[in-house]
């Protein structure tokens, strides 16, 4: 068993938390402040295991960080030990400030892979997103990160991001 640490990415809102619950069953939201307010506060923690090629099984620990601006401190907190980050990116939202805030400090730290997961897919023009994200993923290091649509209500679009994860690790 291969262990690795993966960390979410991404704009407030944007359905960075309900992928890591619809990935692995654990809602990381775990403070009452966070139930309450419906926002991401501080780091939360699950974990995926996935079977790869040749009965290869990768054991990923999840930190889920939060995308309000006010919570960036705890964001970078979460990111340093990571292996791989999730972009996530919603649909009907596109690349706002904090994907550009937590896309610039997962460059900085030297995050060696990114997936960007294309979320809230029920939601709009996945085309026209995803050309846009493409765009700003070129002349960066993570100018060939695989971008997968999810919609939490379509478990075969996080059974397709499972096997983009295991694919990169
Ligand atoms: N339609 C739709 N709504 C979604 C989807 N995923 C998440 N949402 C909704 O989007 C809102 C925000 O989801 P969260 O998972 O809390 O977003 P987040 O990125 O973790 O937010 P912060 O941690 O506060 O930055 C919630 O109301 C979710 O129900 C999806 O695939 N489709
Ligand atoms: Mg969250």
């Amino acid at each position: 068993m291969t262990h690795f640490i993966l960390v979410t990415a991404g704009h407030v809102d944007h359905g960075k938390s309900s992928l890591v619950k619809a990935l692995t069953g654990t809602d990381p939201d775990r403070l009452p402040e966070e139930k309450a307010r419906g926002i991401t506060i501080d780091l939360g923690f699950a974990q995926l295991n996935l079977n790869g090629q040749n009965n290869e099984t990768f054991s990923i620990g999840i930190i889920d960080v939060p995308g309000h601006e006010d919570f960036v401190r705890n964001m970078l907190a979460g990111v340093g030990s990571a292996d791989i980050a999730l972009l996530t990116i919603a649909v009907d939202d596109g690349w706002m400030p904090q994907t550009e805030e937590h896309f610039q400090i997962l460059v900085y730290l030297g995050v060696k892979k990114i997936v960007v997961a294309l979320t809230k897919s029920d939601l709009g023009n996945v085309g026209n997103r995803r050309d846009e994200i493409a765009e700003k993923l070129r002349d960066t290091p993570f100018a060939n990160a695989q971008i997968i649509p999810t919609s939490v209500s379509d478990s075969s679009s996080v059974a397709t991001l499972e096997r983009a994860l295991v694919s990169e690790l």
